[in-house]
């Protein structure tokens, strides 16, 4: 058996990787025996990876997946509850909205941003299109995440503002893309590296929605940048995994200084008396919007697992 070689993983083909050995780029199919301890997890591989491979082996197989700095995971689909890993070692995240066309949706980069805080990813917030925003909405955008603990920068690829600040971000790193169809990411990368030549428009929406969704993410350089980006197409929910109730308190945490003031030390602001946190939701002083997706995001997880439930009263002898 010929020398193991480290090497990058590119993207996921069915069940071959793409694995880019810095001089060239080798297909590789991972051992059966990544797929045996799976444990919950769909996906022993995942874009981003660190990989050994032994590139003399017919076919080439990838022999391990090296220990991850950080991954992002989600639900894998409403039908199958397993965890998706969607990518693995990146510095950051960078999470695009726009403020018109689409309308910017607070609960999309809502669970994402929770998702990156409970993975330790670092994530800024892209307020795409301003030169669409009339009525000043990007401010307000802008205030709501500041208060939530996010970069935020607005931009728009139609006037160039704020682009050279967004490829100031990536420099040296690697990042990955996350947003909605239509707010503007290829029209920014396309901005940022004219060579990429994304597709601009609605033709990814075309396919996302066909036969051929997918739902892997790709890793793809800029040299220009000495950067990497990560992008992930296709995915319309975002759910959390693993999170539990109580977890999540924490990642929404421009709530913490209000709880302190609610009647009980644990009060999951749903539905107890005295919750400073809704208080707070009605005098204007937190986001709504952010609320509503807390209170959502709070329906969709478990509880944790010291949790006893209250004893139900007609159900005593
Ligand atoms: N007015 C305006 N339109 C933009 C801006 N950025 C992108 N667009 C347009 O929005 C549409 C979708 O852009 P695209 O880059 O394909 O979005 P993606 O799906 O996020 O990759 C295209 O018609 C772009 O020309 C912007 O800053 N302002
Ligand atoms: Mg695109
Ligand atoms: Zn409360």
């Amino acid at each position: 058996m010929g020398e193991h070689l480290e090497g990058r993983v590119l993207r996921l083909d069915a069940k071959v990787c793409h694995v880019d050995l810095g001089d060239r780029v080798v297909l590789a199919a991972p051992r059966g025996a990544l797929f045996e301890k799976l444990e919950g997890v769909k996906n022993p591989i995942t874009v981003g990876d660190l990989v050994r491979i032994d590139p003399d082996g017919d076919p080439v197989h990838v022999h391990e997946v090296l220990p991850r700095k950080n991954h992002l995971s989600r639900v894998a689909s409403s039908h199958d509850p397993r965890e998706q890993v969607l990518f693995a070692n990146v510095d950051q995240l960078l999470c695009f909205g726009s403020v018109k066309k689409p309308k910017f949706s607070s609960n999309r980069a809502d669970r994402i941003l929770a998702a990156c805080l409970y993975h330790e990813i670092p994530a800024t917030l892209i307020l795409n299109k301003i030169d669409l925003d009339k009525k000043g909405l990007a401010g307000e955008i802008e205030e709501t995440y500041r208060a939530a603990g996010v970069e935020v920068l607005q931009t728009s690829v139609e006037t160039g503002a704020g682009v050279d600040a967004v490829a100031e971000l990536m420099r040296g790193k690697t990042t990955a893309l996350y947003g909605a169809s239509g707010v503007g990411k290829s029209s920014m990368l396309n901005k940022i590296e004219p060579s990429l030549e994304l597709k601009v428009g609605h033709i990814s929406r075309h396919w996302a929605q066909g036969r051929h969704t997918t739902t892997h993410s790709s890793l793809h350089p800029i040299p220009a940048l000495d950067a990497w980006i990560v992008d992930t197409p296709g995915i319309r929910v975002f759910r959390l995994h693993d999170v539990n109730t109580r977890e999540l308190r924490d990642l929404f945490p421009e709530f913490a200084p209000f709880a302190e003031r609610c009647h009980f030390p644990d009060c999951t602001h749903t539905h107890e008396p005295e919750c400073a946190v809704l208080d707070a939701v009605e005098s204007g002083e937190l986001s709504v919007n952010r609320f509503a997706s807390y209170l959502e995001l709070h329906d969709e997880a478990a509880p944790p697992p010291d949790y006893v439930p209250d004893a139900e009263p007609d159900e005593d002898p």
